[in-house]
């Protein structure tokens, strides 16, 4: 089996498959300019980046979600399946989406996951982060960054990050870190690619945030 694969969750409309669509894509601010499709299928992309001096190389294998009811046995089938799992909320748009991390997305990937308890799998993803600047929004709408990182250690997140589809800020960094904790996770269950200075990184335990 593919031990690359990763998952986008998180409620609808908040830019899951606007941030896979501009990462897949090499592009910056589509939203104005590309329509967005619904559901990205599934799909690869070899990623490859520098980090600590080393070069990580690995073809990652991306699945977005889409929240329905028609799709929900598949849904939990690749939360089960998945090694990474993206959990997704918006920054600006919805507080809802935030609040629906701890009182439905962690009961739903926990319940999903029988053949892969691993703890370590969730990287908490706040999107659309150039809308907390937006001061048409009214600001009991906006998560700050000090909640974003509470609940990222309260569900146990390997990492928090913050990006924004629309500006292009760390949209690559959502990938890398997914590429850097699946080399992490295949390490311990013994599935670690040759590549010595693969492995080298995913000795190292350190998390990050982003913000
Ligand atoms: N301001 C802003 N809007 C965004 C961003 N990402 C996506 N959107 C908009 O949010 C809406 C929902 O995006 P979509 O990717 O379809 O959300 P999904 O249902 O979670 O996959 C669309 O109108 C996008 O143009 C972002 O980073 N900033
Ligand atoms: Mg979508």
């Amino acid at each position: 089996m593919n031990s690359n694969e990763i998952l986008f969750v998180g409620d609808s409309s908040i830019g899951k498959s606007s941030l896979i669509y501009n990462y897949l894509n090499n592009t910056e601010n589509r939203l104005d300019k590309a329509e967005i499709p619904k559901l990205i299928e599934n799909c690869s992309k070899n990623i490859k980046f520098t980090k600590a001096k080393k070069t990580v190389e690995l073809d990652l294998k991306i699945f977005d979600s889409i929240n329905d009811s028609k799709f929900d046995y598949i849904l939990n089938l690749l939360i089960n399946k998945c090694n990474i799992i993206l959990l997704c909320f918006s920054i600006g748009a919805k507080k809802t989406s935030f609040d629906n991390i701890k009182s439905y997305w962690i009961q739903k990937i926990y319940q999903n996951r029988e053949n892969n308890k691993d703890k370590k799998r969730i990287i908490l993803v706040g999107l659309q982060k150039d809308l907390r600047y937006d001061l048409s929004i009214d600001l009991d709408n906006i998560v700050n960054k000090n909640d974003g990182m509470s609940l990222s250690k309260e569900i146990n997140a390997i990492d928090y990050i913050e990006c924004s589809s629309k500006t292009g800020e760390n949209i690559d960094l959502v990938f890398e870190s997914a590429a850097l904790n699946l080399l992490k996770y295949n390490k311990k269950k013994g599935k670690a690619p040759k590549n010595s200075s693969l492995t080298d990184l995913a000795n190292d335990n350190d998390c990050c945030i982003i913000c």
